[in-house]
């Protein structure tokens, strides 16, 4: 009874019908634009907030026809099956300073990833910065795209940031296109089930509600100590790719205040070591 129940809803569309009963949050949520097609959440979700969209205002989509990844990458977004959720943060402004808000990408990934766990019971561990991973499969991902950046590093007042995450929920593993096919997984792929993405939504508001507080109360070394505990990238071997094409091997060896990853190089720079703040990490074996 249970099964066929649940059959049903993690097809059926999110509606604000569907989702606002379960909602625990107190301002994320708090205005719902539950879309059909669209080409990028965070693309919508960038507009309303430049239009003044409220803090905690949320865009979904059932399907993306331009989803995107950082550097302009493309996310793999068929219609129905998976969580593609947009949502604008404000009150940035004097309360995160630089440090907290370094921290925003990061703790919106361990959001994603309690939310992940509480409906199915798997805890997914993160790769530097924000990539969700099931074993070595990539199961989600964090777009962070901010607006309104003053010159001390914190917001201006009109500043906001837009997290994007994408989740794969009900994709089977074998309807992944050729070039994800090896690398990217999904809950129904991992379990043979399928899930509610109401519930899942509803459960990365409230989670990255309670981690945003904690931001802007300047609680953060707890949600800091989460990340790091659920960072699967400290001690091991990665290969670090840099935007501009640089490339440079060793052991990534702490996740620093600010969040960057820090590595002590073993190829030919042995020794050295760097502190990474933005780059693509390969975990080697
Ligand atoms: C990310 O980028 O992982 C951030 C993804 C954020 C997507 C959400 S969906 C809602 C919101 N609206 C948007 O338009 N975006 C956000 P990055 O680290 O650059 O990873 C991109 C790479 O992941 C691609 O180059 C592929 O290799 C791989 N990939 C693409 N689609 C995938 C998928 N559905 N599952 C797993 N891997 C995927």
């Amino acid at each position: 009874m249970s099964n066929h129940k649940s059959l049903i809803t993690s097809h059926s569309p999110l509606t604000v019908a569907s989702v606002r009963p379960l909602l625990t949050t107190r301002t994320l949520g708090r205005t719902l634009h539950l879309l059909n097609e669209t080409t990028s959440t965070n693309a919508i979700a960038l507009a309303l907030a430049q239009e003044g969209a409220e803090h905690g205002t949320v865009v979904t989509a059932e399907v993306q026809t331009a989803g995107r990844g950082r550097l302009g990458r493309h996310w793999h977004s068929p219609a129905g099956e998976n969580l593609y959720c947009s949502v604008i943060l404000r009150k940035i402004e004097i309360e995160l300073q630089w440090r907290g808000m370094c921290w925003i990408p990061l703790v919106s990934a361990v959001a994603a990833a309690r939310a992940v766990e509480a409906i199915s019971g798997l805890t997914p561990a993160l790769k530097w910065p924000n990539d969700l991973l099931l074993g070595a499969r990539k199961l989600g991902g964090v777009l962070c795209e901010s607006s309104g950046l003053g010159s001390k590093g914190g917001f201006d007042q009109h500043g906001f940031v837009i997290v994007g995450i994408g989740i794969n929920v009900n994709t089977p593993r074998d309807a992944f296109p050729g070039d994800l096919r090896d690398i990217a997984t999904s809950l129904a792929g991992e379990t043979g089930r399928q899930f509610d993405r109401a519930a899942l939504l509803a459960a990365l508001l409230e989670a990255l509600e309670h981690r945003y507080e904690a931001l802007l109360a300047k609680q953060s070394t707890g949600v800091e100590e989460e990340y790091r505990k659920l960072c699967a990238t400290v001690g091991r071997r990665v290969r670090i790719e840099l935007a501009g094409g640089e490339r440079m091997e060793g052991r990534a060896d702490a996740i620093l205040e600010d969040g960057s990853l820090r590595i002590v190089r073993d190829d030919a720079h042995a020794g050295v070591m760097v502190e990474i703040r933005a780059a693509d990490v390969v975990h080697l074996r």
